[in-house]
């Protein structure tokens, strides 16, 4: 049988989570949800479970870079995610590849930090990130403390998240996603701005323990929807759907905190969860 439909493909380029639930291993299950063809390239492996982040082993300098041309020089992903990049020189190194192979609709999740605290990106490469990454990303999607560090402003209202956020277009994003859910109010809001206008994504807030790979699966879903060719309002709306029924149904697994369910959106549509 040949190939009934267009496929769609999209690459992430993170670290691995050896408990599953965020990095490349959310990012390709997220993927494969959406009927998206996943590849990976890795910056790190994390030995890692739901209690935290036991160990951080970077990939060599040269297997990142051989993993962005393998990919680059044969297959053209339509979507392309970062997310732990580790440091500013794979940061550099990344940054570099993006733009040689063209890969323009470009989703940046600036991870910084793991729930539970363990650094994921060393200090040293926020500059890198605003150098180099920014300029070149579609949509970037951080969270409040996130935003926080690359503006250098403090964000306690939406006054100031709308501030932050137009400094950040500034820095050459195309269009902005900050996450409200570190900001513990009942409604989560998260506030998008492309520049032309600036928009909400309200959804109640779901109190579980289980919110880990929150961040990486949404903006796996939203890479996955561009690669669709979606719209960024019909992109950032469906991965704000998809990531609240999977923090809804939250898997319970291990002592510490469960990952968000990447599976539940599709049971929910499709069959019983
Ligand atoms: O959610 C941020 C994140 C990204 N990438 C990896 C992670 C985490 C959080 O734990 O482990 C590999």
């Amino acid at each position: 049988m040949g190939q009934l439909i267009k496929v769609c493909k999209a690459l992430t380029i993170a670290g691995s989570d050896s408990g599953g639930g965020a990095g490349i291993q959310a990012d390709l299950k997220t993927f494969q949800e959406f009927g998206v063809y996943g590849m990976s390239v890795l910056t790190a492996v994390t030995a890692q479970n739901t209690q935290g982040v036991q160990g951080v082993y970077p990939v060599p300098l040269a297997g990142l870079e051989q993993q962005l041309i393998s990919i680059g020089s044969d297959l053209k992903p339509d979507a392309v995610k970062t997310g732990m990049l580790f440091s500013g020189e794979y940061i550099e190194r990344t940054a570099y590849y993006i733009e040689k192979f063209g890969w323009n609709n470009l989703v940046v999740d600036p991870v910084m930090v793991a729930k539970g605290g363990a650094t994921l990106l060393g200090n040293e490469a926020l500059e890198a990130m605003k150098k180099h990454m920014l300029p070149l990303a579609k949509v970037i999607t951080p969270n409040v403390p996130e935003a926080e560090a690359l503006t250098g402003m403090e964000i306690t209202n939406d006054e100031a998240g709308r501030e932050a956020a137009r400094i950040l277009l500034d820095k050459g994003a195309d269009c902005v996603v900050i996450k409200g859910g570190h900001l513990e109010e009942e409604l989560v809001t998260d506030l998008v701005s492309n520049g032309d206008k600036i928009w909400e994504l309200v959804d109640q807030r779901v109190y579980t323990k289980n919110t880990h790979g929150t961040g990486c699966t949404l903006s796996a879903a939203l890479t996955a929807e561009l690669a669709y060719g979606k719209t960024i309002e019909s992109a950032v709306q469906n991965a704000k759907n998809f990531i609240q029924i999977a923090i809804a149904h939250g898997i319970d697994v291990g002592s510490g905190h469960g990952p968000v369910n990447h599976f539940a959106y599709r049971r929910i549509l499709h069959e019983q969860l």
